[in-house]
């Protein structure tokens, strides 16, 4: 029997009442229906308990834990409620890390991060409707992103929910979830436990990788089954992510293109990053010579000093490459789509050679002339193995070219970087975290924000892999605390948030979660008195301030002494670099009010253009 015994259990909570009753009303049924056909009974509950036997059982709650476990998953975020609540104190109880948060969004940022982390799915567990509502945008964020995760739901009675007869927390869950992630399962009985969480591991992990959703009824938590049955129902899931070996015709498309290029480039996004095949996507820009370009969370896959990192000479790459090799990025917005001014339509066609496993991902935005289609880690080697030993570098007067412009960007950007007004700008603050990362470059960065995110991603360089999560293809605020509580609970490394204060706000209550689990997690907020800045005006003479503008010389620092982690309010880049280096050095919760010019910053930051304008003049 599981070690966590019910008979230590005070009463039933409302929760387990509701799932006797079901059971109750399902072992009715189902003796009612065996009664009718006597030869339901074994096929349909075979291992439903009576009254003469009493062997060893187990139950849904446990069957839930047990298949986790067996599938080496030892933890979950997420938020107790009716009917999930004795399900996080049993897993507790089973081994099981469980952090709990204060709001379901940030148990599911925190699930989709662990998810890129580790290449196995984290878990988010709900309660119903507004729980489940809550996960949902992590679950969607995690799917655009390529984020494995699973978001687990209770949910109310069927047979309520279907009549709409007004349940608690009624909501048709699974309809909701399923246009918004890659797979949606719901588990109507226990014996199909271990079924449906190997199936939402595989959806999650297997070719391109994103959010699942597995909807358990309440009901289900409380059936029980022999524990030797249950145990036999699970499964263990064998080669969750099958490797998916390129063609060879492929593989000789794509270098019989590369071999002609005279201005190559490689683009490296966040699939490279979660594929962990570091030391070959290394080789194959060394051996190749080609300049990279690294998208914000594939910064590290080489170190961002490298000397073929073209980051600094972004503009200008992206212009000019004749042929350009995406690894684990796709054409989407923030690569302008692979077309237009960014990618000098003036200058002639650009070829592309693309590496993603998903097939479908293929000319979505432009033609690609060389696909391979395949994961990152077999292309890669495929490539290099194809290139054997006399592959000649890219050519010299490329490389040079993006050397000189890389080295004058990167002399006037130490220029702006040394200098110390009063008060801080986002230059100044973010020149000290940089010389953190760069002492500690086994932390990880969490960054989200308008100008806040901008000038850090150019500015702190990352020098290992996967160190840097950020707001990812959709541009969310909101990742920041439970990013950051995934990336210490699976790692135990410091982390370091840098936070633009708007972006802090929408997670900024789980300072608490960070205390609680006594997590080595420096936030630093960014504090410029609004969004983008706190200069703006209401021009209508009402009381109200303008829309972008908060609470001025707010004390941020205060949210994280008030639950007994350590606050800093620091107006000078030296109280900063002081209390980052012993946050960092102690492993303390911190929140660092970093107080920021407050005209420093720009509408939108970077992408200020996507905004709409008016034509109307008021
Ligand atoms: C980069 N650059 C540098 C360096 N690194 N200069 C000096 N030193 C260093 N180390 C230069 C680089 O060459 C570019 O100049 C410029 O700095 C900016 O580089 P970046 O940040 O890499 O490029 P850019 O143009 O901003 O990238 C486009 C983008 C990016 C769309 C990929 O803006 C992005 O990821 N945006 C996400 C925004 C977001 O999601 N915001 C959240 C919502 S905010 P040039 O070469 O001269 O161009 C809601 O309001
Ligand atoms: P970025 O935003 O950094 O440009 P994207 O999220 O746009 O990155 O692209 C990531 C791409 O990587 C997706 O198209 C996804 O299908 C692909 N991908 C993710 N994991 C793998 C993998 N293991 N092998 C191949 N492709 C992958």
């Amino acid at each position: 029997m599981n070690s966590y015994d019910t008979a230590t259990m005070q009463s039933p909570t409302r929760a387990q009442e509701r799932g006797l009753e079901a059971h109750r009303l399902m072992l009715g049924d189902c003796q009612q229906r065996c009664a009718t056909f006597p030869e339901v009974k074994s096929e349909t509950h075979p291992n439903m308990t009576n009254d003469t036997q009493s062997p060893e059982m187990t139950d849904g709650f446990h069957l839930v834990i047990d298949a986790l476990k067996l599938n080496d998953i030892d933890t979950i975020f997420g938020l107790p409620g009716i009917p999930v609540t004795d399900l996080c104190r049993m897993a507790q109880a089973e081994g099981m890390r469980v952090i709990s948060f204060r709001h379901e969004q940030h148990a599911g940022n925190a699930a989709a991060a662990a998810g890129f982390l580790t290449q196995k799915p984290g878990i988010c567990l709900t309660v119903s409707a507004p729980g489940f509502l809550n996960g949902l945008t992590a679950l969607s964020n995690a799917t655009v992103n390529c984020f494995p995760m699973i978001l687990i739901s209770g949910s109310s009675e069927r047979e309520i929910v279907d009549l709409q007869q007004g349940d608690y927390e009624e909501m048709d869950q699974l309809a909701i979830a399923k246009p918004l992630c890659k797979a949606a399962f719901r588990v109507l009985h226990a014996e199909d436990i271990g079924v449906g969480i190997a199936r939402a591991i595989r959806a999650a992990v297997s070719g391109r990788p994103g959010g699942v959703y597995l909807d358990l009824p309440a009901k289900l938590f409380a059936q029980t089954m022999t524990a030797e049955a249950g145990k036999k129902s699970l499964i263990k899931v064998i080669d969750p992510a099958p490797r998916q070996i390129p063609a060879s015709d492929a593989v000789k498309r794509a270098l019989d293109l590369l071999k002609g290029a005279k201005r190559p480039l490689i683009l490296l996004g966040k699939g490279a990053a979660y594929a962990q095949a570091d030391a070959d996507i290394r080789a194959l820009v060394e051996k190749t010579g080609i300049p990279y370009l690294p998208m914000s969370m594939a910064k590290g896959l080489l170190p961002d000093t490298h000397a073929q990192s073209a980051a600094a000479a972004r503009s200008y790459v992206l212009a000019e490459a004749d042929v350009v090799v995406l690894v684990g990025a796709r054409l989407n917005w923030l690569l302008s789509h692979g077309k237009g001014k960014t990618w000098g339509q003036d200058k002639g066609a650009k070829q592309f050679i693309q590496i993603d496993i998903s097939p479908t991902e293929i000319d979505s935005n432009v033609a690609i002339a060389a696909p391979l289609i395949g994961d990152i880690g077999s292309c890669v080697a495929a490539l290099l193995a194809g290139m054997g030993d006399g592959w000649t570098k890219a050519p010299a007067d490329w490389t040079g070219a993006i050397a000189e412009r890389r080295e004058k960007n990167l002399a006037k950007m130490a220029v702006t970087l040394a200098l110390r007004p009063s008060p801080m700008n986002f230059h100044s603050a973010l020149s000290v975290i940089r010389d953190q990362v760069k002492a500690r470059p086994d932390a990880i960065v969490v960054n989200e924000g308008a100008n806040t995110l901008d000038f850090a991603r150019s500015i702190v360089d990352m020098y290992q892999p996967r160190k840097r999560l950020d707001v990812g293809t959709w541009g969310i605020m909101g990742i920041g605390m439970g990013f950051a509580v995934a990336a210490a609970v699976v790692t135990g490394k410091p982390v370091i948030a840098i936070e633009g204060d708007s972006a802090f706000g929408f997670s900024g209550m789980e300072v608490e979660t960070i205390c609680r689990y006594n997590l080595p997690i420096c936030v630093v907020v960014f504090n410029n008195n609004g969004v983008y800045r706190g200069t703006d005006k209401n021009p209508s003479g009402s009381k109200d301030v303008a829309p972008t503008v908060f609470v001025k010389n707010a004390r941020y620092d205060k949210l994280m002494e008030a639950f007994g982690g350590v606050g800093v309010n620091a107006t000078t880049a030296d109280e900063l670099a002081k209390a980052l280096a012993e946050a960092v050095a102690s492993g303390k919760p911190t929140l660092i009010n970093a107080v920021i010019d407050e005209t420093a910053g720009t509408e939108s930051g970077r992408i200020a253009s996507l905004n709409p304008q008016s034509a109307v003049k008021k």
